[in-house]
């Protein structure tokens, strides 16, 4: 699988799933959440509001993930995962790169070729900028999936997307 560092806004990405940085009601909120819903109209909501009728009453589980069309934006597929919320007294890593292999899965059994990422966690939740994308890096380059051939990782501003190319080299 190619794993590649862009810089820009994930409704705009021309892939065939992207994935939503959620939360666990699944009804929207501010950043990638936000933007998701606001460019993709409310046919996504609408299939939100039928998971958490049917299969997650009671909120998506941090770590899990969960497809819906994409609406109106230029994917196929929304991915939602709920990402932790940061803390400096708790280790919650394995819950954040839970969240890129879920969706990953859920991407490759949905037959999507490819996936673009938001950095989950690394905004509202306050998850160090680095740290994010050393977990994120990680699990994309670890797995080898059977149908996505692309992930992306988008990162919204200057200074995130120039921090992600350092930690890639370091990675390296
Ligand atoms: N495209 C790409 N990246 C973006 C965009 C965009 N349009 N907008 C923000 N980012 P966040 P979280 C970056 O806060 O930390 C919501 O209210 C942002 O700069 O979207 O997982 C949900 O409903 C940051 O680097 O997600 C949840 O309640 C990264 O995307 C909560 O926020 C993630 O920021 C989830 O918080």
């Amino acid at each position: 699988m190619e794993l590649t560092l862009v810089q820009g806004d994930i409704t705009a990405q021309q892939v065939d799933a992207v994935v939503n940085a959620a939360n666990s009601s699944l009804l929207g909120g501010g950043g990638v959440d936000g933007a998701i819903h606001r460019r993709g109209g409310p046919e996504i909501l609408a299939e939100c509001r039928a998971l958490r009728a049917s299969r997650y009453g009671r909120g998506l589980p941090t770590g899990q993930a969960v497809a819906t069309t994409a609406g109106l934006l230029p994917a196929r597929w929304v991915i939602h995962t709920v990402g932790p919320v940061w803390s400096a007294s708790e280790e919650r890593s394995e819950l954040l790169r839970a969240c890129y292999r879920n969706s990953l899965a859920v991407a490759d059994e949905l037959g999507a070729a490819s996936v673009a990422y938001p950095l989950i966690s690394a905004g509202v939740y306050g998850w160090p900028v680095e740290d994010a994308v050393r977990q994120a890096l990680t699990v994309l380059r670890a797995t080898t999936p059977a149908r996505v051939t692309e992930a992306r990782l988008v990162l919204f501003d200057t200074g995130t997307y120039e921090t992600a190319q350092q930690v890639a080299l370091r990675l390296a």
